[in-house]
């Protein structure tokens, strides 16, 4: 790390590198190269942990694009959280309903590799720290877009994070905001990003190469591994300390220091997309919602019914009922006519915006389809499902026609043999393969079919 204590008053410097630079006067602090006097700082250092992001932050993107494209943005107003994204949207498709794990998987990906990442981009920060202070601030244009492009690139990444992590770890934070912050970031971020690894992934290749040589050399020669300044070609490695401490971690020390960083928090969050002994194992970020105690029903629960707001009287045998919608009318059924419908089962996860999900349960009840004939569609056609809830921001939602014709899309009446609770939606819920949780719509009160 920089010493800061270190002083930086001429009488006091050795005759360095520096020396020279700073006998001319003026940098001070961390403006000037002999503040930063880590030996592991150097271009191979910042090559390696660059390809890491350049792969990992790349996922991160497209898994984060398809996260949107998964909650169906384009049906309906109540879907999109980020209305004015204009051509942003352009890549939208209709979301798959298989294979039936599919947002369990991008999601999962998206939310565990971001946490994962998170000692790595600190790392590749600190590795490029000195950068971040050169004088002067600015030398041409070329150099102040340079700069511009590095600002939106670092801060980019920094918002991305801490809104990720936030959302994951505290649920709303940013109530209604969250999505068209990280949705725009994620924008602005990858612009950066794209100029970013264009320029630098041939540089931090050719190190790459060099290091491996370097090792080659070094097992031959039975020497220590060392920190040699400067790229092939390129003069000399302006990331290295020119009057580097003393080592107390060699290169590879700290590297293996990043990546054993990295696989603790993994170790620690993966679990939350399995069930069983592994979903103790995700210890950091437990999901803030209740245990779900044991039995059929004992699988994560998102809000409760109580933090909804349903009252017990309203779910009644006596109060409740269905309101179907469609093209020849209205349709008004209560349990026991849903239960004297055809009922079918499917095996489905529940896979959560947040990157928690469960394993596959088994939802049994009535197929959105043959609710959709009920009311005069025989052909595919989009559901509007709302909820008991009056408030909150996934009361209602909008399904698309190739969600609502699949087989194994459920208002489902029972999970793993038993009635629904309470907290997984008594006494109806939807339930739909391959989407995010949020559509799965808890305590439904009607459905209207027809194109949204
Ligand atoms: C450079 C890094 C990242 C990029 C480019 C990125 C990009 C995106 C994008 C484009 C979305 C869809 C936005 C939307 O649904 O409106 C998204 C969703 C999400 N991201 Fe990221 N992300 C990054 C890092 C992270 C990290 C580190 C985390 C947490 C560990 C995270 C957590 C989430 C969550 C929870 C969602 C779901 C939001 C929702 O749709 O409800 N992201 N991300
Ligand atoms: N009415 C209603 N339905 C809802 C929600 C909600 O808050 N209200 N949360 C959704 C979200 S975000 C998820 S992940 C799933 C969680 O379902 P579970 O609590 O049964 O696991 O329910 C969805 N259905
Ligand atoms: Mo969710």
């Amino acid at each position: 790390m920089a010493r800061s204590s270190r002083p930086s008053l001429p009488e006091d410097l050795p005759a360095g590198p520096s020396a020279a630079l700073r006998r001319g006067g003026t940098p001070h602090g961390p403006f000037s190269p002999g503040f930063w006097r880590s030996p592991v700082r150097g271009t191979p250092f910042t090559s390696v942990l660059g390809l890491v992001l350049l792969v990992g932050l790349t996922v991160l993107f497209l898994t984060g694009l398809l996260s949107y494209a998964a909650y169906n943005p384009g049906l309906s107003p109540v879907n999109d959280k980020t209305p004015d994204k204009g051509i942003l949207g352009f890549y939208l498709f209709a979301w798959p309903t298989d294979p039936p794990w599919l947002y369990r998987l991008t999601q999962g990906v998206h939310v565990t590799l971001g946490l994962t990442l998170v000692p790595v981009l600190l790392a590749k920060l600190w590795s490029v720290a000195p950068r971040l202070f050169t004088l002067p601030p600015v030398r041409s244009v070329a150099h102040a877009l340079e700069r511009i492009s590095l600002l939106l690139l670092v801060g980019g990444a920094l918002f991305e994070f801490v809104t990720g992590i936030l959302n994951v770890q505290l649920d709303y934070l940013f109530p209604g905001s969250f999505y068209p912050l990280h949705f725009y970031g994620a924008w602005v971020f990858f612009g950066a990003f794209v100029v970013h690894a264009v320029l630098k992934t041939p540089v931090a290749l050719r190190n790459l190469r060099r290091l491996r040589e370097e090792r080659k050399g070094a097992g031959e020669s039975g020497e220590e591994e060392r920190d040699v300044g400067g790229d092939e070609g390129e003069g000399r490695d302006d990331l290295a300390a020119p009057e580097p401490d003393p080592p107390t971690v060699s290169r590879r020390g700290a590297l293996g220091l990043v990546g054993g960083g990295s696989l603790l928090l993994f170790a620690t969050s993966a679990g939350r997309s399995f069930d069983g002994p592994l979903r103790e194992t995700a210890v950091l970020t437990p999901h803030g919602g209740p245990e779900p105690g044991t039995g059929p029903n004992a699988f994560q629960i998102n809000k409760t019914a109580a933090y909804a707001g349903i009252h017990p009287a309203e779910t009644s045998e006596d109060a409740w009922r269905l309101v179907v919608a469609g093209r020849t009318g209205t349709v008004r059924l209560d349990r026991a006519g849903l239960l004297a419908l055809p009922q079918h089962s499917a095996a489905l996860p529940i896979a959560c915006v947040e990157g928690w999900s469960t394993s596959d349960q088994w939802w049994r009840g009535v197929r959105l389809r043959d609710l959709a004939a009920l009311v005069g569609h025989d052909d595919p056609v989009d559901v509007f499902v709302e909820s008991l809830q009056r408030r909150g921001a996934f009361r209602r939602a909008a399904l698309r026609a190739n969600q609502v014709a699949d087989p194994r899309s459920l208002l489902a009446l029972s999970v793993n043999g038993e009635e629904l609770s309470p907290d997984h939606g008594h006494p109806a819920r939807i339930i739909v393969p391959g989407a995010p949780g949020v559509l799965n719509t808890k305590w439904v009160a009607r459905l209207t079919f027809g194109d949204l």
